[in-house]
């Protein structure tokens, strides 16, 4: 083994066992809130949401939402969906979406989004009160 290996090997080891390297935030650091939400025309609903990291209260503007899905669990009918378009993205970092629901009353929007430099997809739920 050369000098240059054992130097390259050493650096490795040192890079794996930095704290820099083991601190990265679990997907569980990340919480999904509620901004608002208002009705937006027959049985569709405006919802605003925000994503934060919870260790310093920072919003991730940058989060790709690869799954988004609205359904009645909190009103007890969690087999009754409703639609979700794909959501527009503010420079704030708040995601709005907007939902079709077919009844009035509080409804779960679950997300699930991919953000830089994080292995793990977060995933999050809020309830919302949605207008018919
Ligand atoms: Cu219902």
């Amino acid at each position: 083994m050369s000098v240059y290996r054992i130097v390259a090997a050493l650096t490795l080891a040192a890079a794996l066992s930095s704290p820099s390297v083991s601190s990265f935030a679990a997907a569980s650091d990340y919480k999904f809130e509620l901004v608002s939400a208002a009705p937006a025309g027959a049985g569709k609903n405006n919802v605003a949401v925000r994503l934060v990291h919870m260790p310093d209260g920072k919003p991730v503007a940058d989060a790709v939402i690869i799954e988004s899905k609205t359904d009645m669990g909190p009103s007890g009918m969690a087999e009754m969906p409703g639609k979700v378009m794909a959501p527009r993205t503010d420079k704030d970092g708040i995601y709005q979406f907007q939902t079709e629901n077919g009844m009035a009353g509080t409804w779960a929007l679950r997300i699930a989004a991919k953000i830089q430099g994080e292995t793990e997809t977060v995933k999050g739920a809020v309830d919302y009160k949605a207008a018919k």
